[in-house]
């Protein structure tokens, strides 16, 4: 039975981080560092689990707008997304502390819940949000709340729809402000992944999202693949650049982040920034 769940899990691992499409306050965080001066970013995803050897004191208490309770954690093959995502953004920067909101269980999700765990991230001080999920349609409250805040940066997926998303769009990854960086996965050498979302215009810049070492829920282990684990990527990097200087505006974060891309011809016709960050 445990191998079995193994398989199911492998498999659904690599088919859910291709497919996910949606269908309160504390007091401890002071601009965007927690009290012992960790930047906070929020895992606006699934659930994640917490307890995992990697993520240990890693947290701030989060909630679960799923199903509007405090357990952020709920079930492996719900949670395992979130849970993978957290451990990439953790891989690359230590000095984080991880905000887990929890709107998805599994790839099922709504946007309202979506809104309400962004409000809540915003609220619980949070300076960069992993949106690792994209929606078709363009929500005015979606976009309103992104706008209202240029002090947070919004890290989201291009999707896994091999999609040109300059001319399909996918939200919240096509809206134009300068506090949203938009990533697309790209495989180990460098060349587009094959599902991923794409636009010269549209989408900024690339990470490796092929085969990419994570933890999952109750210490297990796994690789992963899409756009999701290159938005992870982006955030840990997105962090390291903000914490030699937090008083550094968002919009030029994001810029020195652009600006310090890796050129690849492979890329070039892809996003903005024409390269990837490794
Ligand atoms: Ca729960």
């Amino acid at each position: 039975m445990k191998k079995e769940l193994g398989l199911i899990r492998k498999s659904l691992i690599l088919f859910l981080m291709a497919s996910l499409i949606l269908g309160i306050l504390g007091t401890i965080a002071i601009n965007g560092f927690s009290e012992n001066d960790d930047l906070i970013i929020a895992m606006v995803d699934t659930g994640t689990d917490m307890s995992i050897a990697e993520l240990n004191n890693k947290d701030i208490e989060g909630y679960d707008f799923y199903n509007d309770d405090l357990t952020t954690y709920d079930d492996y093959l719900y949670d395992y997304h979130g849970t993978s995502l957290s451990y990439i953004i953790i891989s690359i920067e230590e000095k984080v502390k991880i905000l887990p909101v929890k709107f998805m269980e599994g790839s099922s999700g709504d946007i309202e819940d979506a809104i309400k765990a962004i409000d809540f991230a915003i609220k619980k001080g949070s300076k960069i949000i992993n949106c690792s999920w994209n929606y078709n349609k363009a929500d005015e409250r979606l976009e309103k709340i992104i706008k209202e805040h240029p002090e947070v940066l919004f890290v989201c997926s291009a999707g896994n729809s091999c999609t040109n998303l300059d001319i399909e769009k996918s939200y919240p990854c096509c809206y134009e402000y300068d506090n949203i960086i938009s990533v697309m996965a790209c495989k180990e050498d460098y060349s587009p992944y094959e599902t991923s979302g794409y636009g010269k215009k549209s989408v900024d810049i690339a990470a490796v999202g092929e085969n990419v070492y994570v933890a999952l829920p109750e210490n297990d282990h796994d690789y992963a693949s899409g756009s999701s684990v290159a938005t992870a990527h982006i955030c840990g990097v997105v962090a390291k650049i903000w914490r030699e200087d937090i008083s550094k505006p968002a919009k030029d974060v994001k810029q020195q982040l652009l600006k310090s891309a890796n050129k690849s011809e492979n890329l070039l016709n892809y996003c903005l920034a024409g390269g990837f960050i490794d």
